[in-house]
């Protein structure tokens, strides 16, 4: 029996919560962060749902753990943990890490103004801008993102026929474009998308497999995203991702917005160089770029950036406790 102590900064980026783990957490065992996370899911995985899930987290928690670099390129490395899980890769987990890392003294970057980050995704560049010792906005040059599948159809129950492109951005998301049986996000409420989300990811996830072209360990459909017309003036779109069981994502999610502007490339209504602003469902902006053309297999792909800020809110010593019978977290 034993009490397991973490010392946390929490804050959030454009309203999605980040749960910082600067100390308590375990060493991991791995050649690389895919080894690493998979050591980490097979026996710390109790870390995870005990900071995500209630009492210590709620529905939306999410966070990363900062590791030593596995790769000579890298200043450091990220375990993102989540309720949904160890995501690849977390845009905004990203922005939330490195701009409360940076303030508090936890990374030191090799070049001022770059952050080289190891995650089990890819390398992952975050360039920022400070204010005196304050952390302004961080763009993070994503993984490469690609469309990986056009107009796939499948049968939602209680909701008909959805047509769906998927695309890659760190994360598999299925793109719920307006069409028959969805008006568009401006039509509906949050309780709508909780309500349908995992009946879309169950539906196309029963009838197609996602598997990353060039690396075979990322696959599965883990996000949906639906999309409708901005309401800020500055951008382009709006979205409401939806991860986990129950999550959506405050922030207008960096893999959501790195897959959507893949989508937008492959067509043609992007170019190189062209800025993507995409908003949240709480209003909330990542301003995104096209940096590059590039491919992943067969497919077509963007190098993308996104840019957005992060507030630190609070530090946060967290006990797990092995007497209590709800240690690990539970969730409804
Ligand atoms: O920003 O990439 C992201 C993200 C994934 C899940 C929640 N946020």
């Amino acid at each position: 029996m034993a009490t397991h102590t973490f010392f946390c900064l929490d804050g959030h980026t454009c309203g999605n919560p980040v749960r910082l783990v600067a100390g308590g957490a375990p060493t991991l065992q791995g050649l690389d962060m895919v080894e690493k996370r998979a050591h980490f899911l097979r026996d710390y995985d109790w870390i995870r749902t005990g900071l995500m899930f209630e009492p210590r987290g709620h529905d939306m928690m999410s966070g990363a753990i900062l590791y030593p670099p596995t790769r000579g390129d890298c200043d450091v490395a990220f375990l993102f943990i989540e309720t949904s899980g160890c995501l690849p890769m977390c845009g905004h987990g990203t922005i939330g890490t490195v701009t409360m890392a940076l303030e508090r003294g936890l990374v030191t970057p090799r070049e001022p103004g770059v952050l080289r980050i190891d995650t089990p995704a890819g390398l992952v560049e975050a360039r920022y801008t400070m204010h005196g010792p304050y952390v302004d906005k961080v763009r993070i040059t994503n993984v490469p993102s690609f469309l990986y599948a056009r107009g796939l159809t499948a049968e939602v129950p209680g909701l008909g026929t959805l047509t769906v492109d998927v695309a890659y951005g760190g994360n598999f998301y299925a793109i719920v474009d307006p069409q028959p049986g969805f008006p568009g996000l401006e039509f509906w409420q949050p309780s709508q998308v909780l309500h349908w989300s995992p009946r879309v990811r169950q539906a196309f996830s029963a009838q197609y497999t996602f598997t990353h072209p060039e690396n075979p360990r990322i696959q599965g459909l883990s996000h949906v995203q639906w999309t409708g017309a901005a309401r800020h003036p500055d951008a382009h779109a709006r979205n409401a991702v939806f991860y986990g069981q129950k999550a959506i994502d405050r922030s207008p999610c960096g893999t959501g917005t790195s897959a959507r502007m893949a989508q937008w490339f492959a067509r043609g209504q992007l170019e190189v160089g062209d800025e993507f602003v995409h908003e949240s469902i709480i209003g909330t902006l990542f301003r995104g770029r096209v940096e590059a053309e590039t491919r992943v297999g067969s497919h077509k792909a963007i190098v993308p950036s996104i840019e957005g800020w992060a507030r630190l809110t609070g530090y946060n010593t967290l006990f797990i406790d092995d007497r209590d019978p709800l240690a690990h977290g539970f969730q409804l």
